[in-house]
C-alpha cells in the first residue's frame, strides 16, 4: 500500500486523482465501454448517430446540444449510456432457465443489468421460482384481466421514468386517465419536483428560463449542488467557453468535484496534446450539506447591505419585496455562518461577484432540490436572481440541470398527478373521454398506498422504482403486497425481481438507439431538453430482438386490453406517430405545427413565459417568497454529521456501469464514505477505517472511510447503496421530493 496525501495507508482502490475532467481518461473509458459491451466488432454507428440532426437523442442527460446540428459532440458518459443500451449481451429465455429469482436476488444491481438486453416478455412462475418467457399477447391478456378486476381505477399506479419519449408519455397518461386515475408517480418526484412546484410560485413556470445562447452572453455563472463532469458532461464545453471568455464561475458544493475545477476538452486537439487544460471554477466554496438556504440568505443580506439591487426591476416586475427584505435583515450572520459552514467573508465575496455582473445564470441540481425544504431552496435561488433583475433578459436566468433525458418533456405532455382543469378539458375534447378530476399519487404517496394495500397494481414505464426510492425494505414490502407488477424495461433490474401476489410481468421494449418500424414505416419520437427545446429522435440500430415492441405500441395494447371498448384510435396512432403528435398539438397549443417544426433541424423551443418577463403567477408578477428559517432540513441543525448521497462517474442512477469513480480517485468499489479528515480525527477515526453508518435504527455496515475535500460536518456515500439509511416518510412536504441529500448519521468502527 502506498501512502497518500492523507497521511495514512491507502485502502485498496483509493487514490488521489490529479488530472482534469475529460482528457485522455475519458477517451480510454469510452474505448473500454465499447469493448466491454459491444464486443469485437462493435456497431459504433450508434455513437456517431448520437445527437445528429437525423439521429437519436442521447439517452444520457438532458443538457441541450448546440442546435442539435453540431458535429459529433464527444461525451464519455453519453457513450456509456449508448453502449449500455446497444450492448451485444442478451438476457433471453435461456438465461432465466439457468437462474431462479431467489438466486438473481443476490446479484448486484450492476450484475443484473450487465447481463444484457431483455429479448422476450416474461411472467413469474412460482412453482419453479423462475421467469418464463411468454408472448406479448399472453402478457397483455393477463395484465388486462387484473386491471379490469380492480374495484376502482385509483387502485392502479402508473410510474414513468424520464427516458420515455413525449409520444410514449402522452399515450401513457391518456391510457391511465381513460382508465380513470391520476396516479402518476414519476421519477421527477424524486428529482426536480421542488423546481416544478417552487418556480411556478416564484416566476410562473416550473422550468429553466435560459437557453444555450444565454451562456454566451452571461457575465457570471453560479453552479450550486450539481456535478456536471459526471452527470451533464456536455455542459463542460459550455463552462469551458465561458471560462475562456473570463466569466467567473462560482461553485457551491460540499465536495470538491474535479468536473467543476478543470477540464481538458476531447474536442480540442491542442488541449489534448499539450499539458494544458481549462480551469472552470473561479471560486469554489465547500458549503455544508444542507447549508444552501443559509448561504443564499447570506448573499442576499450582503446585497441589501450594499444596496446592490435593481430597484427599477423590483418596482415594475415583482411583489413581496418588503417581506423578503424584513426576513433577510432579521437573519443574523452568526447563524448564516454556522448553518452554511462558510465564513461571512466568503459569502460576501460570492455576493460581490454576483453584484459585479450585469447578467448572471444560476445552475443547480440535486444538491438544492433533495432536501426537506427543497422547494424553498429553489425559491431562494429565484429571490437572489430577481433582486438584480436576472430573469428574463439575455445572458441571465435560472438553469435547473434536469435529470433523465426527457423527464421535462414527460411532464409537459401530461405526466402529472396534479393536472390542471384546462388541460383535462382539452384532453377530454380531443379524445371523447372523461378524465378523472381527483388528484392522484406522487411517488411517496404511491409507496404509502402500496404498503397499506390500497394500491393493487403497478405499471412501470421504465425505471427501477424500488431501488430509486428511499427505504428499500419499505419498497420491497410494498411491491410484494401488490396483485400485479408490470415493468416495461430494456434491462432486467431489482424491481423486476419483486414478486406480486397474482402476476409479475416484465415487458421488454425498444431503446432509443433502435429503429422503430410501425405500419406506415420507420418512426421518430420527440424529446424536450433542459432548455425547453423539442426535437426529433430517430433510432438507427437493428433492434436487439425480432418483434421487440416500442413503448407506444406496448401502451396502446395495454390500453386496448384494459378497456376493449375504448373509443380511442390506439391502433391508428401507433401506426403513425405523426398522429400522436397531432393529438399532442390539439391538447397542448404550445405544440402548434408540431409535425412540421420537428422536421426542422434543431426542432423548436417551447414558450417559457418567464424568459420574456411574462409572469404566469396569479398576480402576474414575479414573487419574492420568504423562507422563514434557514434550516432546509428541519432540526438537522444540531446533528454533528449529515450524509448526502451522490452518483459515481460510472453510473446512471440505479444503473451501475462499473465500479470506478475516476475523478474522485475510487477504483473497483462503491463501499466508501467520503469524509472530512478533521471530522474523523475529532472522533478518533481515520482514512481507511472500516465503519458502520448509523441513522437511528438503520445501519449501513462495513464501509471504508475516504478522507476527501468535503465540508466539515458532511459525509457522502453512493446512491443507491445508502438508500437503506433513508426513511420513506422523510421528504419535502411541498413537493414530495425525498430528502436524499440530508441524513443525520453517526459513525461507529465496524466490528
Ligand atoms: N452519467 C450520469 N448522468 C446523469 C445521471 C447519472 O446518474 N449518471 N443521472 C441523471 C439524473 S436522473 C439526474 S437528476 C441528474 C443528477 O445530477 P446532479 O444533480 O449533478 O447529481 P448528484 O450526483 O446527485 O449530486 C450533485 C452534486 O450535489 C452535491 N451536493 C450534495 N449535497 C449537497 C448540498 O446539500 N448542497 C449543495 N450545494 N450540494 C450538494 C454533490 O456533492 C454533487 O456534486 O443527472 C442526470 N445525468
Ligand atoms: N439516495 C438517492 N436516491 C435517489 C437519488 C439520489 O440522488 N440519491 N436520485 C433520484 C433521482 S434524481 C431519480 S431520477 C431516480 C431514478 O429513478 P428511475 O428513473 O426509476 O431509475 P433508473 O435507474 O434511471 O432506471 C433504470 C432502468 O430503466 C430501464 N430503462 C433504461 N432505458 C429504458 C428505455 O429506453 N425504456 C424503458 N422502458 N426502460 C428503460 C432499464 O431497465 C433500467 O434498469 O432515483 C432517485 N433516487
Ligand atoms: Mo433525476
Amino acid at each position: 500500500m502506498a501512502s497518500s496525501e492523507h497521511g495514512g495507508d491507502r485502502p485498496d482502490g483509493v487514490a488521489d486523482y490529479s488530472g482534469p475532467a475529460g482528457g485522455w481518461g475519458a477517451l480510454r473509458a469510452v474505448a473500454l465501454a465499447v469493448r466491454d459491451q459491444m464486443g469485437a466488432s462493435p456497431d459504433t454507428r450508434a455513437l456517431l448517430q448520437m445527437n445528429q440532426p437525423d439521429g437519436f437523442d442521447c439517452p444520457g442527460c438532458a443538457w441541450p446540444d448546440p442546435k442539435h446540428t453540431s458535429s459529433f459532440e464527444f461525451c464519455e458518459n453519453g457513450a456509456k449510456a449508448v453502449t449500455w443500451e446497444a450492448t451485444a449481451k442478451r438476457v433471453d429465455p435461456q438465461f432465466f432457465a439457468q437462474h431462479t429469482v431467489s438466486e438473481l436476488w443476490d446479484w448486484t444491481d450492476h450484475a443484473l443489468e450487465d447481463a444484457g438486453r431483455l429479448t422476450h416478455p416474461l411472467r413469474y412462475d412460482a412453482a419453479s421460482d423462475r421467469f418464463l418467457s411468454i408472448t406479448y399477447g399472453e402478457a397483455f391478456a393477463r395484465i388486462g384481466a387484473v386491471m379490469r378486476s380492480l374495484d376502482h381505477p385509483d387502485e392502479a399506479e402508473f410510474y414513468t421514468s424520464g427516458r420515455a419519449s413525449n409520444e410514449a408519455a402522452f399515450l401513457y397518461q391518456l391510457y391511465a386517465r381513460e382508465f380513470g386515475t391520476n396516479n402518476f408517480p414519476d421519477c421527477s418526484n424524486m428529482c426536480h419536483e421542488a423546481t416544478s412546484v417552487g418556480l411556478p410560485q416564484s416566476i410562473g413556470v416550473g422550468k429553466g428560463t435560459v437557453t444555450l445562447e444565454d451562456f454566451d452572453a452571461c457575465d457570471a455563472i453560479f453552479c450550486i449542488g450539481h456535478n456536471p463532469g459526471t452527470n451533464h458532461p456536455r455542459m463542460l464545453s459550455t463552462l469551458r467557453d465561458a471560462s475562456r471568455r473570463g466569466v467567473p464561475i462560482v461553485v457551491a458544493n460540499p465536495l470538491r468535484e474535479r468536473g467543476l475545477e478543470r477540464f481538458k476538452s476531447p474536442q480540442h486537439p491542442t488541449e489534448m496534446l499539450l499539458p494544458r487544460d481549462t480551469p472552470l471554477a473561479s471560486a469554489y466554496h465547500l458549503v455544508k450539506v444542507g447549508g444552501d438556504a443559509a448561504m443564499l440568505k447570506g448573499m442576499m443580506k450582503r446585497l441589501f447591505e450594499r444596496d446592490a439591487l435593481d430597484h427599477a426591476f423590483i418596482a415594475a416586475e415583482t411583489t413581496g419585496f418588503d417581506a423578503l427584505k424584513a426576513d433577510i435583515e432579521a437573519t443574523g450572520w452568526e447563524e448564516i455562518e454556522r448553518r452554511s459552514g462558510l465564513a461571512r467573508a466568503a459569502i460576501e465575496s460570492m455576493a460581490d461577484t454576483y453584484a459585479a455582473a450585469e447578467r448572471v445564470i444560476i445552475c443547480y441540481g440535486m444538491g438544492i432540490t433533495q432536501h426537506r425544504h427543497g422547494t424553498e431552496n429553489v425559491q431562494q435561488l429565484a429571490n437572489l436572481l430577481l433582486l438584480r433583475g436576472n430573469i428574463g433578459k439575455p445572458g441571465a436566468g435560472i438553469c435547473p440541470l434536469r435529470g433523465h433525458s426527457n423527464v421535462q418533456g414527460d411532464r409537459t405532455v401530461g405526466i402529472t398527478e396534479i393536472p390542471k382543469e384546462d388541460f383535462l378539458a382539452r384532453l377530454d375534447t380531443a379524445f371523447g373521454i372523461e378524465s378523472p378530476r381527483k388528484h392522484g399519487h406522487n411517488a411517496v404517496e404511491t409507496l404509502a398506498a402500496m404498503r397499506e394495500g390500497k394500491s393493487r397494481t403497478f405499471i412501470g414505464l421504465g425505471g427501477n422504482f424500488a431501488v430509486a426510492m428511499p427505504d428499500p425494505e419499505a419498497c420491497h414490502e410494498a411491491f410484494r403486497k401488490l396483485d400485479l407488477s408490470v415493468q416495461i424495461v430494456t434491462k432486467f433490474n431489482r424491481t423486476c425481481l419483486l414478486i406480486a401476489k397474482q402476476d409479475t410481468i416484465v415487458l421488454p421494449c425498444l431503446g432509443r438507439t433502435e429503429q422503430d418500424v410501425q405500419a406506415t414505416g420507420p418512426q421518430s419520437v420527440t424529446v424536450e431538453d433542459s432548455m425547453s427545446m423539442v426535437h426529433a429522435s430517430r433510432g438507427k440500430l437493428k433492434p436487439v430482438a425480432e418483434d421487440l415492441m416500442s413503448e407506444p405500441a406496448i401502451i396502446a395494447r395495454l390500453a386496448r386490453e384494459t378497456k376493449p371498448a375504448s373509443p380511442i384510435d390506439w391502433e391508428g396512432m401507433v401506426a403513425d406517430y405523426d398522429r400522436i403528435r397531432d393529438k399532442i398539438e390539439q391538447v397542448f397549443p404550445d405544440f402548434f405545427d408540431f409535425n412540421a417544426r420537428i422536421r426542422q433541424p434543431g426542432g423548436f423551443r417551447l414558450h417559457v413565459g418567464a424568459s420574456f418577463r411574462e409572469w404566469g403567477t396569479p398576480d402576474r408578477k414575479a414573487n419574492f417568497l420568504v423562507f422563514p428559517t434557514i434550516d432546509e432540513d428541519d432540526g438537522y441543525d444540531d446533528t454533528p454529521l449529515t450524509l448526502t448521497s451522490i452518483r459515481s462517474h460510472d453510473q446512471y442512477n440505479t444503473t451501475i456501469y462499473g465500479l470506478n469513480d475516476r475523478y474522485r480517485g475510487i477504483t473497483g468499489r462503491r463501499d466508501v464514505i467520503f469524509a472530512n479528515a478533521e471530522d474523523l480525527a475529532a472522533v478518533g477515526l481515520a482514512h481507511g477505517d472500516r465503519v458502520d453508518v448509523i441513522a437511528g435504527k438503520r445501519v449501513l455496515a462495513g464501509q471504508t472511510l475516504v478522507a476527501h475535500p468535503i465540508a466539515q460536518g458532511s459525509l457522502a456515500a453512493y446512491y443507491p447503496e445508502c438508500n437503506g439509511l433513508m426513511a420513506f416518510d422523510d421528504y419535502d412536504g411541498k413537493s414530495g421530493t425525498p430528502s436524499y441529500k440530508s441524513v443525520p448519521v453517526r459513525l461507529r468502527k465496524a466490528a
